[in-house]
């Protein structure tokens, strides 16, 4: 598995400002906002992408990714996980996105 800033950042190797962390996960800002609230859930296991990880680590990350938006998005809020090139996956490291703050449109680009 390639080495990836998020596997650095889920050791505590690159400073970030922690929203959330648990045994399984932690949470921080995304450093290039696509929205006022825009935050990213990432497990400390390095699965490259949702279809490798499994059930249980998921479930947990959109739990926690969903309780974060809630807190800081009374309007509502998207839980995002690209995947591969077609889906836009910059970072090879899977990560939930919590985006909200202003009317998100849809269908996304
Ligand atoms: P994706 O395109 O779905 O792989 O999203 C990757 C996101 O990660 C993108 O929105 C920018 C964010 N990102 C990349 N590098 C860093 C970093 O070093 N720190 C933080 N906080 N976010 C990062």
């Amino acid at each position: 598995m390639a080495e990836t800033i998020f596997g650095k950042i889920a050791r505590g190797e690159v400073a970030v400002s922690l929203l959330y962390e648990d045994e399984v996960c932690v949470a921080f800002p995304d450093i290039s906002p696509q929205a006022p609230v825009h935050l990213l859930v990432i497990p400390r296991h390095p699965f490259e992408d949702a279809y490798d990880a499994d059930a249980e680590t998921l479930g947990h990350l959109l739990h926690v990714a969903a309780k974060l938006g809630a807190q800081n998005c009374p309007g509502g809020f998207r839980l995002v996980t690209n995947q591969g090139k077609d889906g836009g996956q910059s970072v090879q490291h899977l990560h939930i996105h919590v985006l909200g703050g202003r009317q998100l449109a849809w269908p996304p680009g």
